[in-house]
């Protein structure tokens, strides 16, 4: 008994402590440099348009020392829609964080986002470097949600998009949940013996 006591507050410990749990993320760094990139290994999907995959080394790299990363208007006259299914647990708040920078190109750029029900509108200067920004969401019902980034127009130059993570903190009723769980599970070991 001491040592499943032992193994259980191993595995509480880093609960306990609120550590978030990184559910998703992506720096692009691995993905192949193309004008209107299709495959992405994340998993992401380009839909009614296009994006460009840019960057390390010297493909349209506007913003060296990021690796690689999404112009959000491709090269074909419509920015496509950028797409990624996740499965999310009802009642856990979950935190989108993402790293947007202007076109560097001479055009302010507006970026639509959606994480869930949550919608952020966000209108990029030009020269603006990669900014963290983040959107919260928790679902009431467990199921696949979607992240997508949405550039508006259609004049293949975008803003850049590097860093997407989802992280989720659960709920401390999560945890109590958790915890009884366990208390029953004690109970029946103990019981066996
Ligand atoms: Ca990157
Ligand atoms: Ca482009
Ligand atoms: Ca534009």
């Amino acid at each position: 008994m001491k040592k499943i006591a032992l193994a259980l507050a191993l595995i509480l410990s880093p609960a306990l402590s609120h550590a978030a749990v990184t559910v998703f993320s992506d720096n692009f760094d691995t993905d192949a440099l193309a004008t209107n990139q299709m495959t992405f290994n994340g998993g992401w999907t380009v839909s009614g348009g296009t994006v460009d995959l840019i960057g390390n080394p010297g493909f349209f790299d506007f913003l060296p020392g990021n690796g690689r990363y999404v112009d959000l208007d491709g090269s074909s006259w419509q920015a496509g829609e950028f797409h990624k299914d996740l499965s999310l647990t009802a009642g856990v708040q979950y935190t989108l964080s993402f790293d947007l920078a202007g076109s560097q190109r001479g055009s302010d750029e507006n970026v639509n986002i959606n994480f869930g029900s949550s919608v952020d509108n966000l209108t990029v200067g030009s020269s603006v470097g990669f900014t963290t920004h983040t959107l919260l969401f928790t679902p009431g019902t467990s199921g696949l949600y979607s992240v997508i980034f949405q550039n508006a127009g259609g004049d293949n130059v975008g803003a850049l998009l590097d860093n997407v993570s989802v992280t989720a903190v659960p709920e401390p009723e999560t945890y109590a949940m958790l915890l009884s769980g366990l208390g029953l599970l004690g109970f029946a070991v103990r019981r066996r013996k």
